[in-house]
């Protein structure tokens, strides 16, 4: 028996020393040490020696179960520290290297001159009123003089919901709301920038939706020099403390008088280009007196009060003071194109 148990020994030392990987080392350990292994079949013959010789066999197996246990210890935690070495080669990150550079977004230019002239507007005390781009042909057109046979309908086609609904195709419905809601008290001092929305065809000129910009002032005694006051000082803000307005008569249902606003040509300063086609002068917004009937349809009384109205397009405003030639820039967002708006 003591035979047995050296040549078990030889042999599990012998194959231990060559083994592979931790598989190889499990099959080992079942081979040797198991429940059926070599080592139990060796100690069924316990039972045949004499009392003497039992403890001194009993021993001796306990030697060399510890030697093989001791030996698969080593080589199972040898094999683990080289699986885990070659984890910590294989997914090696380098915690120096400088992160991926987040792009960061900005406000579009568009944005950025709504903000400048509302806060132009704001420092003279006007309030900013927004409403909805999705409205009642009542505030769109009737409200504003614009009943459903007036031929100036057709001059603004639109894009319509409902024979009730269409997508305002100016801001002036949002100052009619304003006007309703304060029922006949003033003063009314509003800027209201937004969308709008006209079937246009798209081209260089002509976007369907556009950003707008109303301003409308109703008080007792408001004329048309305090209309012509104010947006000298705009202009002059906007594009230089040299230029001057004119203003020409024009028509616009919702006022009476009405007047178009040039501005002197930034490109030339007025002595004639190709921009301004030789006049010296660039259009740059609408206005004029509210139309009593307009007052009047939103609770105002036309005789104690007057008031005067202005609507710019943004995008032509910031065409001509940045010179961009293509209204659709707004529209495409070519980063080239919008970042030359927020350098940092
Ligand atoms: C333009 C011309 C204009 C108005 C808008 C207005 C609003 C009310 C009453 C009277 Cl509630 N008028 N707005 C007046 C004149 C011109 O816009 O060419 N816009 C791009």
């Amino acid at each position: 028996m003591q035979e047995k148990l050296v040549e078990l020994k030889e042999a599990a030392l012998a194959s231990l020393s060559d083994v592979k990987d931790l598989a190889e080392l499990n099959d080992l350990r079942v081979k040797y040490l198991g429940k059926r292994g070599a080592l139990t079949e060796i100690m069924k013959g316990m039972g045949k020696l004499s009392p003497e010789e039992r403890p001194v066999m009993g021993q001796q197996a306990n030697e060399v179960r510890a030697v093989i246990e001791s030996l698969l210890k080593e080589k199972t935690e040898a094999f683990e520290q080289a699986i885990l070495q070659e984890k910590l080669e294989s997914q090696r990150i380098d915690v120096t290297l400088p992160g991926r550079v987040v792009a960061r977004g900005a406000k579009h230019p568009l944005t950025l001159i709504v903000e400048q002239i509302e806060d132009l507007f704001i420092g003279l005390g006007f309030e900013i009123a927004e409403g909805p781009e999705v409205e009642t042909d009542y505030y769109n057109f009737e409200a504003l003089n614009l009943p459903k046979d007036h031929p100036a309908r057709d001059m603004q086609d639109s894009f319509y919901i409902t024979e009730d609904i269409l997508m305002r195709t100016h801001t002036s419905p949002n100052q009619a709301r304003v006007m309703e809601a304060k029922q006949g008290e003033a003063p009314v001092k509003i800027l209201c920038p937004g969308r709008v929305y006209r079937r246009d065809d798209d081209d260089a000129t002509h976007s369907h939706v556009f950003t707008q910009i109303e301003g409308l002032v109703i008080d007792e005694n408001i004329r048309m020099s305090d209309l012509k006051g104010i947006l000298l000082f705009f202009a002059q803000e906007m594009f230089g403390s040299d230029v001057e307005i004119r203003l020409r008569p024009s028509f616009f249902p919702f006022t009476e008088p009405s007047a178009e606003v040039d501005v002197t040509c930034a490109v030339c300063h007025g002595t004639g280009c190709r921009v301004c086609k030789d006049t010296g002068w660039l259009e740059i917004l609408g206005s004029g007196m509210v139309h009593p009937k307009v007052l009047e349809m939103s609770g105002y009384d036309s005789e104690k009060y007057t008031g005067f109205a202005f609507g710019m397009g943004v995008e032509r405003i910031a065409m001509l003071k940045y010179g961009i030639e293509d209204i659709r820039h707004f529209y495409n967002n070519d980063l080239r194109f919008l970042k030359q708006f927020n350098r940092r």
